[in-house]
């Protein structure tokens, strides 16, 4: 069976789950039609990551950061040779969802909604279902996973949804977050969550190149010495770098915990 062979096929490159969905099981509000990417595209295929228990718990968030930029690589390539092997033993049409980067950064978005809602998709997929974090739980791995996906013209239907309840509402996650973004139940509040857990993203380089722009020279020097203008630098080149990683560190639903 189809499913079964493109599971078994991800799942050798490494991947930790795979689950499929019907694209009319899939309902995200926020997010654009589905069609606007591939017209005719019928499923989803997601695929799961799971977190390594010692870099989502470290307290150095560069140990957090390098966890999450191996498995962003490892996704891309995996989605990249999935997708192939679909269209060419399926003769079928894919279109890759990456884990996070390119957003779109238009008005109504501003980067704050993906062009497939990922947690949407895995929930559809029967890979999951959503904690009072607002993350997606797996049974095994809890809120330590993330998705890749592929949109594909190839019809396949959904896998069972978990019924299971993995949420215990012990309220850590919302005791845990710094930027106390998790107090309205099932909301995130955006901007609370990327001011603190995206120190060094696009709100602090406006910010710099404000404040930058307005000092006198002498000033300007002392601001390109100091560690924040360094730390933004750094984020130029290797990409968007999260600080925070508590409400999915913290949690502690899944078998494997
Ligand atoms: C933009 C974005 C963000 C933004 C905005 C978040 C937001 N409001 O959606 C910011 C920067 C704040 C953010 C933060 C984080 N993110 Co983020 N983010 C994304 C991204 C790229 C798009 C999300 C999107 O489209 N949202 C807009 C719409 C679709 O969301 P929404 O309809 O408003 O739904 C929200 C609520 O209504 C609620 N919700 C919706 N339906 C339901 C149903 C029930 C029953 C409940 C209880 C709640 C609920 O959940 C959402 C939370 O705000 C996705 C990747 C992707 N392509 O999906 C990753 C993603 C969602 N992020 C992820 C993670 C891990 C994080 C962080 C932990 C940061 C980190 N260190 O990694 C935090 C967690 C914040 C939190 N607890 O909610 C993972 C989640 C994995 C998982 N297990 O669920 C994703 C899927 C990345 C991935 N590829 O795996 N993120
Ligand atoms: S990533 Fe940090 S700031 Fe954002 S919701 Fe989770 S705990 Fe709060
Ligand atoms: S920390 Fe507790 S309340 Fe929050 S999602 Fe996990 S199990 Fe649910």
């Amino acid at each position: 069976m189809s499913k079964e062979d493109i599971r078994s096929y991800a799942m050798s490159l490494g991947a930790d789950a795979v689950g499929f969905a019907a694209i009319e099981d899939y309902r995200s509000k926020k997010s654009p039609d589905p069609k606007t990417i591939l017209p005719a595209g019928k499923s989803l295929v997601v695929i799961a990551y799971r977190e390594l228990d010692g870099s989502v718990e470290s307290a150095n968030s560069r140990t957090c950061m390098s966890g999450r930029m191996a498995i962003m690589e490892l996704s891309q390539k995996n989605v990249y040779l999935t997708g192939r092997y679909v269209e060419d033993k399926y003769h079928a049409k894919t279109a890759p969802v990456l884990l996070s980067y390119p957003l779109d950064m238009g008005p109504g978005f501003m980067g704050l909604i993906g062009d497939i809602s990922l947690r949407h998709a895995a929930v559809a997929a029967g890979l999951g279902v959503f904690g009072r974090n607002n993350l997606v739980l797996h049974p095994r791995f809890g809120s330590r996973i993330l998705f890749t996906a592929l949109l594909t013209d190839l019809a396949l239907p959904s896998d069972p949804p978990v019924t299971e309840e993995l949420c215990n509402n012990c309220g850590l996650c919302v005791e845990n977050c710094p930027a106390k973004a998790l107090e309205v139940e099932g909301q995130t509040d955006a901007l609370k969550c990327l001011r603190h857990s995206q120190p060094w993203g696009i709100g602090s380089t406006i910010g710099f190149v404000l404040k930058f722009t307005k000092a006198p020279p002498e000033k300007q020097q002392e601001m390109l010495r100091d560690p924040q203008f360094l730390k933004l630098y750094q984020a130029s080149f290797i990409g968007f770098q999260y600080d925070c990683f508590h409400c999915l560190a913290g949690c502690p639903a899944g078998s494997r915990r």
